[in-house]
């Protein structure tokens, strides 16, 4: 964002592409995706021949190398569609990056001009079943054997899980707590790599999310994302970028969700005129854009300051990430009920973003654990 507190004509046309790209590819198709549980591969594809793939890997690497908030618009735009599908293609762009950022030269050949083409995809796995926000007490194992990690646990809620060919796991090499963490490049075809049932859950239905168990697979230690005991570090910033799009994906929900009220209330009529005229709806309507403008101009200067790799970064990205996706839920939410029953049905989008938004107050850290990370800091000081 320029001091003006405006986009650059750059911003607005990589805004503009994702929004083009999103009234062609997504929005038309996301109903079914999300009815018939279809995982869209082809669109996720076709959004990597647009570089959204690797938005902020280095150019060096075969990314575009863009800044943070420009990830955060196109989440935006493409969220407007579909939520879930914006949010799976985020965290490919987290994991893509963090192994740009950190990989040595012989990991980032090996597997990420593959995933800049979405040839690959890529998961993140941090969480396990006794370790969700407490992540730095996972339990994951890797014993070192040769030129060889032997890695045996199970990570939780994997998106993407099964499907993706690339997992990028927090295993523990060391010690107790966070320092004994590394991060590891695992195939989904070594030896010893299975998959839970796919979870049913309340929405973010065009994505599987599984269970990734592991059991004894030996990754050649080239497959060390950064150094020994670093993964945590490195899990945490991977984050910092996650959250600030998990939060745009709220605002492309929401604002979509706006737009439909407004049109809506505009053309339903009740008690001899459209709803839009009861002072009610116009309050209601009022405090959704305001709400969502507020959200929206926060979760921007978070992304300029993770670009910019600012001293308060993380605290800015969780304060961002709890108020978009806070806002995102309660718009979502109003848009449902000035729709009335017909908010309800399918027949309208908007049941279909409040299941989809819900879920970002609890994945990419619980908005509590949001607070406890903006608290901490404030004491700190
Ligand atoms: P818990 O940590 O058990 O929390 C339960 C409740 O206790 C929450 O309300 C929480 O805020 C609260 N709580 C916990 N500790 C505190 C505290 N100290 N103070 C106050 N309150 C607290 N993980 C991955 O690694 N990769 C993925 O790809 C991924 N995808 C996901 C997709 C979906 C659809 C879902 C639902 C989850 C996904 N997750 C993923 C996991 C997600 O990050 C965790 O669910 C989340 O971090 C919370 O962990 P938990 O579910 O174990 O809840
Ligand atoms: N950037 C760089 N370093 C960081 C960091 C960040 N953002 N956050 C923490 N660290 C460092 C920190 O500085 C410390 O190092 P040092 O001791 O050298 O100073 C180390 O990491 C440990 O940090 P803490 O002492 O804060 O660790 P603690 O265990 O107390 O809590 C907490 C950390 C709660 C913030 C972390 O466990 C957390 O974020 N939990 C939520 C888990 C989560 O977000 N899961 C998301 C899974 S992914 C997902 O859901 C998807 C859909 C993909």
């Amino acid at each position: 964002m320029t001091n003006q507190f405006d986009l650059t004509d750059d911003q607005r046309e990589i805004q503009e592409l994702a929004r083009r790209f999103t009234a062609d590819r997504i929005t038309p198709f996301a109903a079914e995706w999300d009815e018939k549980h279809l995982f869209p591969r082809d669109t996720i594809k076709a959004a990597a021949e647009l570089g959204f793939a690797a938005i902020y890997v280095s150019e060096e690497s075969g990314g575009i190398g863009l800044g943070r908030l420009e990830s955060a618009l196109i989440m935006e735009a493409m969220a407007y569609g579909c939520p879930s599908t914006s949010a799976f293609i985020s965290i490919h762009n987290m994991a893509a990056w963090m192994l740009d950022r950190f990989g040595s030269q012989t990991v980032k050949e090996k597997y990420l001009p593959r995933l800049v083409a979405m040839d690959w995809i890529a998961s993140y796995c941090l969480t396990e079943p006794s370790s969700g926000s407490d992540a730095a007490a996972l339990k994951t194992r890797a014993v070192r054997d040769g030129d060889h990690y032997v890695v045996t646990g199970s990570k939780q809620f994997i998106s993407g899980g099964g499907e993706n060919e690339l997992y990028l796991v927090m295993v523990r090499t060391g010690e107790d707590g966070p320092k004994g963490i590394s991060c590891l490049a695992i195939e989904k075809d070594m030896p010893g790599v299975s998959f839970g049932a796919n979870e049913k859950k309340l929405g973010w239905h065009s994505q599987p999310t599984r269970q990734v168990i592991l059991e004894e697979v030996r990754v050649p230690i080239e497959n060390l994302v950064g150094g020994e005991g670093e993964g945590f570090r490195i899990a945490m910033m991977g984050l910092d970028g996650g959250r600030l799009n998990i939060g745009a994906c709220s605002l492309g929900g929401a604002q979509r969700c706006l737009d439909e009220s407004i049109a809506y209330t505009k053309d339903r009529q009740q008690f001899g005129q459209p709803i839009a005229e009861f002072q009610n709806t116009q309050f209601m309507l009022a405090d959704m854009a305001t709400d969502l403008e507020a959200a929206r101009a926060l979760l921007y200067v978070a992304a300029a300051k993770v670009t910019a790799n600012a001293p308060d970064k993380t605290r800015f990205a969780a304060m961002a990430k709890r108020l978009a996706t806070d806002s995102g839920s309660k718009i979502v939410n109003d848009a449902l009920q000035l729709h009335g029953g017909y908010g309800y049905l399918q027949d309208y989008p908007i049941e279909r973003f409040w299941r989809d938004l819900r879920v970002h107050s609890i994945l990419e850290g619980t908005n509590q654990v949001m607070r406890m990370i903006v608290g901490r800091d404030l004491v700190r000081q």
